[in-house]
């Protein structure tokens, strides 16, 4: 049997130039390297570069999960640190049933490539995730797991970096701390990790301060600043400027006295991140209401554009 004529040189060339087959074949098309070398509508696919990425409250393994908007996030924005702020995985769902879509798995992916090819991935575990704190202090495929952090901005501010759970029981007992003083305010501290392993001992779901507060809809707000204020209390007491957190689901930047309050949201209720530029400046990035904006200026650029009528039909 006559072998296969090779092709000619030329051809050869043609076709390697038009999609070059990606070194991981099994990893979603935009994870592979040459993904930015398509030249199919290069500002499209353009990253915006930040300093540092905070993302927070994914609860991979839930189906409220929004991992595909996630996905996108991340394949269109990069840094140089990347801070996961808890309730990543929420293994407290995954006990009662394993739901574990393709998305939710190809964002894991995402991340340790993101590790493996520079970025300083640091995961700071929340409650629904609290399981991975039994192994702070340790690396894995590159992503550093500490039990919180102090992220120093580029204009050199100090921001401690903690899920935000640890409050919640300061939080709901407010009013009584003020009587009660400090030694209470340490205790109820320490009890709320002790509670939630109590109930994990009894196989009791994890008491959710954020499904606490849906449920009592009129004082949802009080809540939410009472935390705010809460969390920049307990950084004011460690001596730093700021505090980044997550936790309450509720995307915020507010100052409180000399102490900066951000919440880098979620990506269950909305699809928010908190990001610091070349310069040190945070700001929060709605990705949902990002992209939709975009889809809108999309439609528009493609109804004014000149409109081209062929030449046959002229004649
Ligand atoms: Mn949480």
């Amino acid at each position: 049997m006559a072998s296969l004529p090779l092709l000619p040189e030329t051809a050869r060339e043609g076709r390697r130039s038009s999609r070059p087959v990606p070194p991981f074949a099994k990893l979603p098309a935009w994870m592979s390297e040459q993904e930015d070398d398509r030249g199919d509508g290069g500002l499209e696919r353009a990253r915006t570069r930040y300093r540092t990425i905070f993302i927070s409250d994914l609860h991979l393994g839930t189906a409220g999960s929004n991992a595909t908007m996630l996905l996108d996030f991340l394949k269109r924005n990069e840094c140089e640190t990347l801070y996961l702020v808890g309730d990543i995985v929420d293994g407290w769902q995954l006990r009662k049933g394993w739901y574990w879509p393709q998305a939710h798995n190809d964002v894991v992916r995402a991340i340790l490539k993101m590790a493996k090819h520079g970025t300083r991935v640091i995961y700071v575990p929340g409650n629904h995730d609290e399981h991975f704190r039994d192994y702070v202090g340790l690396e894995f495929g590159g992503i550093e797991l500490l039990d919180d952090d102090i992220h120093t901005t580029a204009d050199g501010r100090r921001l401690l970096v903690i899920h935000g759970d640890q409050f919640d029981n300061v939080v709901l007992y407010h009013k009584w701390l003020a009587f009660l003083g400090d030694g209470a305010y340490t205790l109820l501290l320490k009890s709320n990790r002790w509670v939630n392993r109590v109930r994990r001992m009894f196989g009791l779901p994890y008491w959710s301060l954020a499904a606490h507060m849906k449920k009592r809809v009129k004082n949802a707000v009080s809540f939410i600043s009472r935390f705010e204020e809460v969390v920049a209390h307990a950084a004011a007491e460690r001596g730093v400027e700021g505090v980044v957190c997550g936790h309450i689901h509720s995307a915020e930047i507010r100052a409180f006295g000399d102490v900066t309050y951000y919440n880098d949201g979620d990506w269950v209720e909305s699809c928010t991140a908190l990001v610091e530029a070349a310069d040190g400046s945070l700001s929060i990035i709605d990705w949902a209401e990002q992209t939709r904006a975009e889809a809108m200026a999309e439609r528009v650029r493609e109804r004014s554009r000149p409109q081209l009528v062929p030449v046959e039909a002229v004649a």
